[in-house]
């Protein structure tokens, strides 16, 4: 299986270890890089009360994120450490699949340790450490959402001998990273992408264009996603134990053989069997088509 990403290397840059990692160095980050840190929590922090998972919005009280500047592995892995055993681990940028699965597996979460320019303040392609950082630590502070990272984690070494990285991919991309969560209050993000993406925090909860569909495991792992606009489809749990129980309860050998005789599902169809919570007017990809 390919990457979605063409640039990942098979072996670690100069100065990387064998697993990828590099030494945060957090003194050499400028003034200007801290600024643009503040710069971007302060517009998410903003905008996430009444928008975020409860469970993301105690990750950023817990961990105390708002302090100012990009935060210094060394006292935040203290504080995540405490809460559920993860640590944050610093990388030049994307990494292996087999490298990144084997990080989560063992609670270690890989940032990308630059941050973005301000030309590339809405739209940057590489995961930066406000994405990996703030998009997804805080996440990683609930006790729940860490076990299923690291069934994720281990899934996905799995899955390299299944052939199956494309299914379970799919999975990460729909959850991780674009999920949605109903609470009492309604529909919350706590999708990485979505929660460290002004503008798609909004989209993802407010436009009547996408989406919205109840999870389900076998779904979501033969749904096509889009990489380089807002999405069309997002999924939506009723809990976080909603998505731990189902995905160590699942036996995902039978179910990648069954998906892969089946045809994948094309980015905006809908199934007779979906839970339709949002039938998407599809407006806005096909103004952009
Ligand atoms: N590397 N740094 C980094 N961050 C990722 O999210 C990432 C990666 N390498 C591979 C990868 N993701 C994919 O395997 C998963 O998204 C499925
Ligand atoms: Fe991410």
């Amino acid at each position: 299986m390919e990457s979605q990403f063409t640039h990942v290397h098979d072996t670690p840059p100069p100065g990387a270890a064998a697993d990828w990692t590099i030494s945060q160095n957090w003194d050499a980050f400028t003034a200007d890089e801290h600024a643009m840190w503040d710069r971007l929590f302060a517009r998410q922090s903003d905008m996430l009360p009444g928008r975020a998972a409860d469970a993301f919005l105690r990750g950023i009280d817990v961990l105390r994120l708002e302090k100012p500047g990009i935060p210094d592995y060394r006292e935040l892995n203290a504080r995540l450490m405490a809460a559920t055993g993860w640590q944050v681990i610093a990388v030049p940028g994307l990494v292996p699949d087999d490298v990144f699965f084997d990080h989560l597996a063992n609670r270690r979460f890989p940032a990308g340790n630059f941050i973005r320019t301000p030309e590339q303040l809405d739209y940057l392609q590489e995961p930066d450490v406000f994405h990996d950082v703030f998009g997804h630590v805080p996440m990683l502070a609930d006790p729940v959402f860490a076990d299923y990272m690291v069934a994720y984690g281990e899934g996905g070494l799995r899955s390299l001998k299944f052939d199956a990285l494309k299914q379970l991919a799919r999975l990460y991309w729909y959850t991780v990273e674009f999920g949605l969560i109903r609470e009492a209050g309604g529909l919350r993000i706590y999708g990485a992408g979505i929660v460290s993406s002004f503008a798609e925090s909004v989209f993802a909860l407010d436009s009547d264009s996408p989406n919205r569909i109840g999870f389900d495991l076998a779904r979501v792992m033969r749904t096509d996603y889009r990489i380089d606009d807002f999405q069309q489809n997002y999924f939506v749990i009723d809990s976080l134990d909603q998505l731990l129980d189902t995905t160590v309860n699942t036996d995902f050998a039978p179910l990648y053989a069954k998906n892969a005789a089946l045809p994948p599902i094309p980015i905006a169809d809908f199934l007779p069997e979906d839970e339709v919570i949002t039938r998407g007017t599809q407006d806005y990809a096909t103004a952009k088509a």
